[in-house]
């Protein structure tokens, strides 16, 4: 049908746009990297969510999310020294077989640059596998975060055996913080505080208004992302205009 040839036309590479948004120190109010979330404009697959549903129809998320991580990088030169580039990957995706030769050739392709890769909930399923993992990454000289902590499946037999050096929160735990009850903000603090042990970097997603924000700095987050901060935006968003490439 129509959205799966609009796919195979995605599939090329070209039609994908990486947005970057903004991750956020709160002690200073400075940017310490850019998240890469894939858009692109072919009609019926505008939403990556939709995007990627369309892929797994036919078998073919694997793939998708190992080019979108490709544009990351390849439009992602804006990001300065210094800063991050954070990449996304697949529930489907194999740790060992799929990503970590992705992010090899990351590094051999644009070897300045920081990596963090954000391992999504469903490929965290055994603390061996894991542990290999983030090891790995390492050795590469990139760092891990584990994505969308507290929405879903999120285990803590990984979170325990294989520490990643990032927690992203799940923006529904930063919801409406303000307004959260004793027990939820203790519990949030709790865990905030139990991250700083270890030592893991705790990053509040969806951070959407000053009250949030002032509520995540109040609990010890040390990054904040969301709309309060800034939006994702194409790399062109970034550039000023006069230094654009000719
Ligand atoms: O940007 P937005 O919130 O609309 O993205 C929706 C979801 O699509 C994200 O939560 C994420 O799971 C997925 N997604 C977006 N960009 C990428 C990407 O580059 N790679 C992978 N694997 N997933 C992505
Ligand atoms: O990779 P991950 O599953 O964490 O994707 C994050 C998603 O959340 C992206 O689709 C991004 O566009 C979206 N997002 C980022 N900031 C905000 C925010 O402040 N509010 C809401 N509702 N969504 C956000």
């Amino acid at each position: 049908n129509w959205v799966l040839s609009q796919l195979s036309q995605l599939m090329q590479g070209a039609e994908i746009v990486p947005a970057y948004q903004p991750i956020i120190d709160l002690s200073n109010g400075l940017s310490i990297g850019y998240e890469a979330l894939a858009r692109t404009a072919l009609i019926g697959l505008e939403n990556p969510a939709e995007m990627f549903r369309t892929a797994e129809m036919v078998n073919r998320e694997v793939e998708l999310s190992l080019i979108c991580r490709r544009k990351a990088a390849e439009c992602g030169t804006f990001i300065p020294g210094g800063m991050s580039l954070f990449v996304n990957t697949h529930s489907n995706e194999s740790l060992d077989v799929d990503v970590l030769p992705s992010l090899a050739e990351m590094r051999r392709r644009f070897p300045q640059r920081s990596v963090v890769v954000e391992i999504h909930e469903g490929a965290i399923n055994n603390p061996h596998l894991t542990a290999d993992f983030c090891k790995a990454v390492r050795d590469l000289g990139y760092k891990v975060a584990y994505d969308d902590f507290g929405a879903g499946q999120s285990r803590l037999l990984e979170l325990v055996k294989a520490p990643p050096d990032y927690l992203k929160f799940d923006a529904c735990l930063i919801r409406d913080i303000h307004e959260s009850n004793p027990y939820q903000w203790r519990m949030l603090k709790m865990l905030v505080d139990m991250c700083h042990d270890v030592p893991i970097v705790t990053i509040a997603e969806g951070v959407e208004s000053e009250e949030e924000k002032n509520a995540c700095r109040e609990l010890g987050f040390d990054m904040g992302q969301g709309y309060f901060f800034g939006r994702p935006k194409p790399a062109s968003g970034y550039v000023p205009q006069s230094e654009s490439p000719t």
